[in-house]
């Protein structure tokens, strides 16, 4: 724990909010931040009750400290900045020195207390998404307490009495607070054996949230309601999210929350999934069955979990293919069959920078070398052993492999295919195809030609005789 606390205190270069007076935050401890984008190894619990700690992509745990039987935990509102992919940076509102918060792990029965220091312009609050609690620790400014004014801190306490997937983010200026980023991960583990939650070898955790950033600029417009231009993960877009890296034949188990202002289809490739746990706990087995794609509602928090027993690089993403996308994907007229070839040479003649886009597609985009705004990431890019991967926003790949030891969440780098098994061009002659058509060559006849025509037997009403 305590080289934890080191590592994250060495770098805590902590953007102070101006209005917050530096007297008022003189007594407080200097809170644990983290301001790398870097996804932190499992922080295995030193003291309490053992559990299998979560992993947070792009993301980390809060460490605590017990204090008479109390694990106490200490969190800081504050602006800060997210670089959001390489070359990227956003300036959002978190929790330590990063949005999303970091995540908060406990076990069934602990008895909790969180400090929750404002050090943002305007009051906040904290909400225990899906938790049993007493009512004044709900965390709703104005109805189950007064807003956390700048400089102040509050005191959280409960006891977390059900184990599963949860998260926090503020009750008060909620449209702005969240639009900003304000939001983090809870994890309880069950106390003992629990007959509906499984042991897992990996647990991934994530938050959806989603950004409205104009390219070349640095803070989210808050007013947006649907036509966001970054879908993150943990505010990261492909290809700034990291893999997810497991071995063969590991149980794993993928925790998401949704605090965007839409669902997000989330499909994994190469394997089948069960939903085992929403924020409201574990599901009963009954209700579990097989599926690569699961939709995401607004509020809602979904445990996937599969058996990565395929090795190779999986695709893992949003199926909504504009929340694929960066920023420049919204707004672009389609241009697919337009020739535009004469009019730009006209044009070029005139601006000799100006360039057409899309008439064959978009893929062209991802190898454009049009120069960018400062501060912004292509619309579809990442770069895979085969070539540019196309691709921004809610995307990443899940790494399955033999070699890995438990325990490593190391990159293995990209898959090695044994000698063949990927699609490759076909360079011979093609066979003639079967057809369906009557032509006399026909392999596979249709079903309406085949078979004999059904006679239809009218029968005609009987008369009064019949009664
Ligand atoms: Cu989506």
């Amino acid at each position: 724990m305590t080289t934890n606390r080191r590592r994250f205190l060495a770098g805590s270069a902590a953007v102070a909010a101006a209005s917050v007076s530096k007297v008022a935050m003189a007594a407080l401890p200097e809170p644990v931040i983290q301001t790398k984008p870097d996804t932190m190894p499992p922080l295995v619990p030193g003291t309490g009750r053992p559990y299998n700690p979560v992993v947070t992509l792009n993301g980390w745990t809060l460490p605590w400290r017990m204090k008479g039987g109390v694990k106490e935990f200490h969190l800081v509102a504050e602006p800060v900045v997210r670089e959001m992919a390489p070359g990227f940076k956003a300036h959002l509102w978190g929790y330590n020195g990063q949005s999303p918060g970091p995540t908060i792990e406990v076990v069934e029965g602990d008895r909790v207390r969180i400090f929750v220091t404002n050090k943002l312009p305007e009051h906040t609050s904290v909400h225990w998404h899906g938790q049993r609690l007493p009512n004044g620790m709900d965390g709703v400014t104005g109805l189950t307490q007064p807003g956390i004014p700048p400089g102040k801190t509050f005191v959280y306490e409960f006891v977390a009495r059900r184990p599963g997937t949860f998260m926090y983010h503020p009750h008060a200026d909620e449209m702005t607070q969240m639009a900003m980023g304000m939001m983090g991960f809870w994890v309880t583990h069950p106390r003992t054996k629990h007959p509906l939650i499984d042991e897992a070898d990996r647990d991934f955790c994530f938050l959806l949230s989603a950004y409205d950033i104009d390219p070349g600029s640095y803070t989210p417009r808050i007013m947006t309601m649907l036509d966001f231009n970054l879908w993150t993960w943990n505010s990261r877009v492909f290809p700034g999210i990291d893999s997810l890296n497991v071995r063969k034949n590991d149980r794993v188990r993928i925790r998401i929350g949704n605090l965007t202002m839409t669902n997000h289809p989330m499909h994994i490739h190469g394997h089948e999934f069960a939903i085992t746990g929403t924020d409201g706990g574990p599901t009963p087995r009954s209700t579990r069955w097989q599926e690569v794609t699961t939709d995401i509602g607004v509020g809602q928090m979904r445990q996937l979990e599969f058996i990565a027993d395929e090795e190779g690089d999986w695709a893992f993403h949003c199926h909504k293919s504009h929340h694929t996308m960066n920023a420049m994907g919204h707004n672009v007229p389609t241009m697919i069959g337009v020739d535009h070839s004469g009019i730009a040479r006209q044009v070029n003649k005139l601006i000799p920078e100006y360039m057409v886009m899309g008439e064959r597609g978009m893929s062209d985009m991802a190898e454009m070398t049009m120069p960018l705004p400062d501060n912004t990431v292509p619309m579809m890019t990442g770069e895979g052993p085969f070539g540019g991967v196309e691709m921004g926003g809610m995307f990443s790949v899940i790494k399955v492999r033999r070699d890995l030891q438990a325990g490593d969440y190391s990159d293995p780098g990209w898959f090695k295919h044994p000698a063949g098994t990927v699609a490759y061009e076909w360079t011979g002659a093609l066979a003639e195809p079967a057809r369906s058509s009557d032509a006399g060559r026909s392999a596979m006849p249709r079903a309406d030609k085949a078979a004999a025509p059904t006679e239809v037997q009218v029968r005609k009403p009987a008369g009064h005789s019949g009664h």
